[in-house]
């Protein structure tokens, strides 16, 4: 089963991360690019490149048809989805499959059942993983949810079992407030899956976000990569990663790591994904949602293991065994990663789409970009707004957010708008600092 030739269904930074890795794993790679993107970076970088329709998502990067037809006609043999677009869509991996197509990712059935966060809920709770005390059945109706939520205790989240990422959430604090909140919820989970399956929880208050990359190949092996504290989010964005976790002393990590591993082995899981977990302040850790694929932030986890999690990905897709054991996986050091977005921080961060009229990036040890921008090219209004990573590594957590900000500091990019400033002043907050933040702190900022 070895895979020859790629074709990267995805744009800007992880298309491009995409291609290097082939490019030294000997792989021919196939960028597909929307009529947008003609002069996109990965459109320039890959070895062949076929125009797939135009600017909207819907009709290029989410067109399964055209995707699998350039895979087809450029004869590739695998297509890496990267994130967002058709990485956690269960219908493409099947189409993969019946195409004869190496989907690399997990199972199209284990992407089904695990975007089914009431049913992953259910799965993790039965293989002994901590979840959230909440809802066992799914809840279609107010009426059946108020007896459940008060049997549950206030506050109470209600969530779409299709959602993720903040839709189709409404929180309630007492019954009173509960109808609405149900109602609200499922409207919009309605609105936006075409299904009003709902599930309640206990709403946890001020906890942290945190996750395990995991790693399972086809013959049963599944490891852990140590975690990543996500807390610093705006709206269900993240802003900045990081790996280890302060908040982790080393029996959590090994403890919340095998949970991660029983999580990842019930669920039958295949290639690289994430567990995610909310931390409570008391120390006490529940299992959230399990995310099918490569994620923004893995080049933490690459930083602090030496592990390149997508040539682990084409690895364990072409059928190989892992190349680790889990005593083979050590955190060394401390990694920050912060996300460049095009966005106007003065103006509701807003997008701010346009040409980069002039640009420089930092370097030197310790430090990582990855980026699909370059001097003369231009972010167009479609798509995400994120158009750098900027990632450091230090021997500690003190040295490496000093290394941040000496980096962000040296960044020039002209002609747009962006965060850059915004992530300077997170970082030099005192909370930030002294490692005392929860996923409310953009907000109380
Ligand atoms: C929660 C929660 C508190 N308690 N569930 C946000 C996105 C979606 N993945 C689930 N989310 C949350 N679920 C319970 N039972 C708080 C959040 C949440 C959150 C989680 C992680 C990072 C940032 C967040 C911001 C607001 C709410």
């Amino acid at each position: 089963m070895m895979i020859k030739k790629v074709l990267i269904a995805n744009r800007g930074e992880i298309a491009v991360r995409i291609i290097r890795a082939c490019r030294e794993m000997r792989i021919q790679t196939v960028a597909v690019y929307s009529e947008a993107d003609r002069e996109a970076l990965h459109t320039k970088l890959a070895d062949e490149a076929v125009c797939i329709g135009p600017a909207p998502s819907k009709d290029s990067y989410l067109s399964m048809e055209q995707i699998i037809s350039a895979t087809v006609v450029t004869g590739a043999d695998a297509i890496h989805p990267g994130f967002g677009f058709l990485s956690e869509n269960s219908r493409f991996a099947k189409l993969c499959r019946e195409c004869n197509i190496t989907f690399i990712g997990p199972d199209a059935e284990v992407i089904a059942r695990l975007g089914n966060k009431q049913e992953a809920r259910n799965t993790m709770a039965a293989a002994g993983v901590p979840v959230i005390p909440g809802s066992e059945d799914a809840v279609y109706d107010a009426q059946t949810g108020k007896e459940i939520a008060r049997a549950i205790g206030y506050p109470v989240i209600v969530k779409a079992a299709l959602g993720g990422g903040g839709k189709g959430m409404r929180t309630a604090f007492c019954e009173e407030e509960f109808e609405q909140s149900f109602q609200t919820a499922q409207t919009e989970a309605l609105n936006a899956f075409g299904d009003g399956t709902m599930y309640i929880e206990h709403f946890v208050l001020d906890p942290r976000h945190i996750e395990f990359q995991i790693l399972a190949d086809n013959f049963g092996n599944v490891i852990h990569l140590g975690e990543r504290d996500c807390s610093i989010q705006r709206n269900h964005q993240k802003m900045i990663e990081e790996s280890p976790s302060v908040a982790l002393s080393e029996e959590l990590r090994e403890e919340m790591g095998k949970a991660a591993v029983r999580a990842a082995k019930a669920a039958g899981y295949m290639n690289a994904g994430t567990i995610e977990f909310l931390l409570e302040p008391s120390g006490r850790y529940h299992f959230m949602e399990m995310n099918t694929r490569i994620q923004v932030e893995h080049p933490v986890t690459e930083w602090v293991t030496g592990i390149d999690l997508i040539k682990e990905q084409i690895r364990i897709a072409s059928g190989q065994k892992l190349s680790y054991k889990q005593e083979d996986v050590h955190l060394s050091g401390h990694a920050i990663e912060c996300r460049i977005n095009a966005e106007d921080p003065a103006h509701g961060f807003c997008p701010s789409p346009g040409t980069i009229t002039d640009m420089y990036l930092p370097g030197g040890k310790g430090i990582r970009i990855d980026s699909a921008i370059y001097s003369g090219c231009t972010i167009p209004p479609y798509y995400d707004s994120m158009v750098a990573k900027l990632i450091v590594w230090a021997r500690n957590r003190g040295e490496a957010i000093r290394k941040m900000q000496s980096a962000l500091g040296e960044v020039i990019i002209e002609g747009i708008k962006t965060n850059v400033d915004y992530q300077y002043e997170i970082l030099n907050h005192p909370d930030y600092l002294s490692g005392n933040i929860d996923i409310g702190f953009i907000e109380k900022m």
